[in-house]
């Protein structure tokens, strides 16, 4: 192949956003253009779990793109996903070894299903395809498709944390998963920290050692490429789209809502109602806020977007009635017939709604215990009106904080100091938001997602250079 031009692409995630995708978001869009631009193939779970075995996969052919779908039997779905990704994998990789809950069916399952997965991509492959797989459903597909001797280049982004050894090492077979990982030629993260967790796994649990410009060798000789890259996203159809919404009914709706005596400002939270997501300690933290704050009383309104996910898991379920609760309990303290402080709503909008909720808004609440990047905190700056800006309340523990040095930072453990944060940002001056907005704004045109996928595809054609090859005793 050569060069730096990518022959074929094909990507392969959990899910595909095929044609008929009611919305495409940020990841999707990014995995379209990017196979548009060379032409390519996208694999992954049809969406269907089957009683009894899925059938041959489904293909379809739109433009310049081949989408390939696979069913999956109900076992299959449920041990793998539900089971070993949902319940083993996530709250591990979000630092949560407390709600690991593993089990050896669960995870043959997971290593059945990326099997299926690479014996069903196999013959679709051709010689000179570039492999893109996304996220940690799928960590061992690279080993898998080499045992059957393709030996194309193969990617690896991983969308959530990954946590230092200490927490990887409570996960039963974590050594099989980190050398899977390691069968890839690149591996992106979103932060430095990620990418020092992964080295320092290598070094202190499996024999591998730190060469320069990212590459690690493996204890058993073999070079991989860890790299930083961070997602982002569209800063400027964001800006449009947001710009646009303002007409939009919903959005019409709640200004006319909040504004019926126009003084009701609004702060906004989007998230997947998730335990990572720190949505509890949000909620206490804004019920301080209204009790330490009387001037604020019947002026800020918390609109809470939360669409339910994986409602299979205990944990999930348990989150969602918490969360009523506690919306409850501070509604019931401070409402009065003008004015509700949280409106928690428990669906999903399309992007474009959600942007003008995010314009409509003077702070947005991004307050997860973990997040591997956190692309609603980029979204709410790049939907700010620039002559009026929100400002935004950032927790530490997001990958965005990274990138986001003029975000309002907040620990999500400290629900005193959250409720502060949230004072400040309500009371913070023009001048100085602005000079805020527009630093966050002008680092998310630098580093967008089309940037982010061009480098990620640049540095998976990129071979090691000399000085790394001399280091290793190759050269
Ligand atoms: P998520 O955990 O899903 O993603 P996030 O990065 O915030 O978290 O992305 C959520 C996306 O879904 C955003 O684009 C948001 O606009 C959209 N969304 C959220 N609520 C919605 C609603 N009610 N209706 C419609 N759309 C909604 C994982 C990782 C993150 C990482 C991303 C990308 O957990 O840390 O940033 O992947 O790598």
């Amino acid at each position: 192949m050569g060069g730096c031009l990518v022959s074929r692409l094909v990507v392969v995630s959990n899910r595909v956003a095929t044609p008929k995708a009611a919305q495409a978001g940020g990841l999707a869009s990014a995995m379209l253009a990017a196979l548009s631009e060379v032409g390519g193939l996208w694999f992954g779970w049809s969406g269907k779990a089957v009683a009894g075995d899925p059938g041959p996969p489904k293909e379809e052919t739109d433009g310049r793109i081949t989408f390939l779908t696979t069913d999956l039997s109900k076992t299959d779905f449920e041990d793998y996903y539900n089971g070993f990704a949902n319940r083993s994998l996530w709250p591990l990789l979000h630092f949560r070894p407390d709600l690991v809950d593993y089990s050896k069916q669960n995870y043959q399952g997971y290593q059945r299903v990326n099997r299926h997965f690479a014996r069903t991509l196999a013959p679709h492959l051709r010689d000179g395809d570039t492999i893109w797989v996304q996220d940690f459903h799928l960590i061992p597909l690279a080993g898998l498709l080499r045992e059957m001797g393709i030996a194309g280049r193969m990617g690896f982004f991983l969308h959530t944390p990954l946590p230092p050894p200490d927490i990887m090492r409570v996960l039963p077979g974590h050594r099989a998963l980190m050398d899977a990982l390691t069968e890839y030629d690149l591996v992106g993260l979103h932060t430095n920290a990620y990418v020092r967790a992964f080295v320092n796994y290598q070094r202190d649990l499996a024999g591998g050692q730190k060469l320069p410009d990212g590459w690690v060798r493996t204890g058993s000789g073999r070079l991989v490429r860890v790299l930083a890259l961070p997602i982002s996203v569209d800063p400027d159809a964001i800006a449009s789209q947001a710009a646009k919404a303002v007409n939009n009914p919903s959005v019409k709706r709640l200004r006319a809502g909040l504004t019926a005596e126009d003084r009701i400002r609004l702060a906004v939270g989007v998230d997947r109602l998730d335990y990572s997501k720190g949505l509890p300690e949000r909620f206490e933290a804004f019920g301080r806020f209204l009790d330490r704050s009387p001037q604020h009383r019947g002026l800020v309104s918390l609109l809470q977007i939360a669409p339910t996910s994986r409602e299979d898991v205990p944990a999930y379920i348990e989150l969602r009635g918490q969360l009523e609760q506690q919306a409850g309990a501070v509604n019931g303290r401070y409402s009065d017939p003008s004015w509700t402080p949280i409106r928690y709503v428990n669906r999903t909008y399309p992007q474009s709604t959600l942007f003008g909720f995010y314009r409509a808004a003077c702070m947005g609440l991004v307050t997860p215990l973990r997040d591997g990047m956190n692309l609603v905190a980029k979204e709410f700056v790049a939907a700010q009106d620039p002559d009026d800006p929100g400002v935004l309340v950032l927790s530490t523990f997001a990958g965005a904080a990274d990138e986001m040095d003029e975000a309002v930072f907040i620990n999500p453990y400290d629900i005193d100091g959250m409720a502060d944060a949230m004072a400040r940002a309500l009371d913070m001056d023009l001048p100085e938001r602005r000079r805020r907005w527009s630093a966050l704004m002008a680092r998310l045109k630098r580093w967008d997602i089309t940037t982010w996928r061009r480098a990620f595809l640049a540095a998976l054609e990129e071979p090691p250079s000399p000085e790394v090859l001399r280091s290793t005793g190759v050269m």
